[in-house]
């Protein structure tokens, strides 16, 4: 379109040959010129209308968020819609004035050819310093949250230790002397239990490469850095069983390293923590009880 206008132009100093001035320069250009003005408008009109559809109906197709079972999952959200308003907002604003200089400046509707302008210095401070100052306010906004769920610890040993490895997660619960790495701790694979209404707290390791912990309900991700030891807590208040996903491409099987986390009450925890208990007892032999092997 634009190359066919600037044939037209070419040589005559904006003005077509054979015009007087008043009559539309682009009456000479086809009728399907017009047409595809008006079809790319349009075009440009679905994505605003597509994009707000998609938001509207998501909800009720339950491709929206997860439902929240954690205490800090509020805020987290709180967050997420604000921001989802903010952007949308402006993503609508941009969208619906993109579609209208389309419409309204078309060149084939147009009695003018393009005049070339040199741009707005105020103009462009203004939209810089309107998003710049947004930023900082989200920046301060959401400290507090950011706080609560990276920074503000519980002052407890941990509960679990998860070691994230290819393709699986591997927890170690630290048995009746409360203390991780002791001969009473009880190995689980992919198979998180938590008391409901209680500070939980992870520390989470990798064995080999990058991966992320993932519980979607529960409002928690956090990387697992092979060599590093970091802390994740949060607090469950409503029971049932919820998805642990691995949220880092970490190698081929990224796709199922998949566990789950169920939170039950207190009793519920404590039976299954013995029912692991004896099931490792009777399945492990001590080293006294390993037969020696013959020797020469
Ligand atoms: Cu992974």
């Amino acid at each position: 379109m634009d190359h066919d206008n600037r044939d037209r132009n070419a040589g005559s100093g904006g003005s077509p040959p054979g015009k007087t001035p008043g009559d539309s320069w682009a009456d000479g250009l086809p009728k399907g010129r017009r047409w595809s003005g008006i079809a790319w408008s349009l075009l440009f009109l679905l994505v605003p209308v597509l994009g707000t559809a998609t938001f509207v109906i998501a909800p009720y197709y339950d491709h929206w968020l997860p439902k929240d079972v954690s205490v800090h999952g509020k805020s987290i959200d709180g967050l997420f819609y604000f921001i989802l308003v903010l952007t949308g907002v402006v993503f609508l604003a941009t969208e619906l004035i993109l579609f209208w200089f389309m419409w309204k400046y078309d060149a084939a509707a147009s009695s003018k050819p393009a005049t070339y302008i040199q741009g707005s210095h105020t103009l462009e401070v203004v939209w810089t310093i309107i998003p710049a100052a947004t930023m900082l306010f989200l920046a301060i906004y959401q400290m507090n949250t950011w706080a609560d769920v990276k920074m503000r610890r519980p002052r407890m040993a941990p509960s679990v230790e998860v070691v994230a490895r290819q393709f699986e997660w591997r927890l170690r619960y630290p048995g009746r002397d409360e203390t991780l790495g002791t001969e009473d701790d009880l190995f689980v694979v992919n198979d998180l239990h938590v008391p409901i209404d209680e500070d939980f707290l992870v520390q989470l390791k990798s064995m080999d490469v990058l991966h992320s912990f993932f519980l979607p309900n529960l409002r928690i991700k956090q990387d697992a850095v092979p060599g590093m030891k970091i802390p994740v807590w949060f607090k469950a208040t409503e029971t049932g069983t919820y998805d642990i996903v691995c949220a880092e491409v970490c190698g081929w099987g990224h796709y199922k390293m998949k566990g789950r986390v169920t939170v039950e009450s207190r009793a519920d925890f404590n039976r299954w923590l013995a029912r692991i208990e004896a099931e490792q007892k009777a399945t492990q032999r001590g080293p006294e009880e390993i037969p020696m092997a013959a020797a020469d």
